[in-house]
């Protein structure tokens, strides 16, 4: 009789890419304006969203959220797309967390 050969199944548990969603410092975007947005997109409260907003304004950048792929691209699409609506400059974009 023959005997079924034993297989190991090496499945690879891929962990879920994570990004990050920053804001960029300009020099013509207003402050209230980017307090505005970190509490409409990013659902900060008062504090935390003017500590973020120096953060970026001191640092360049600032991480204001980490979501899925496909939340975090949303995100840097309707900032950027709010902002010009605004006649703002503000700037987003992602980057993928290191794991
Ligand atoms: N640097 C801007 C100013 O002095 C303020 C600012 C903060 C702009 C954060 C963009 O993401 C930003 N008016």
């Amino acid at each position: 009789m023959s005997q079924i050969e034993p297989r190991v199944f090496k499945k690879k548990l891929k962990l879920p890419n994570r990004f990050q969603v920053l804001l960029l410092n300009d020099d013509y975007t207003s402050m209230d304006f980017v307090v505005k947005v970190l509490r409409k997109f990013f659902h900060k409260e008062v504090y935390s969203a003017e500590t973020i907003m120096l953060k970026i304004h001191i640092d360049g950048e600032a991480v204001c959220g980490t979501y899925s792929y496909d939340v975090a691209q949303t995100k840097v699409s309707q900032v950027i797309e709010y902002s010009r609506k605004n006649d703002q400059p503000l700037m987003s974009v992602l980057r993928e967390v290191s794991l």
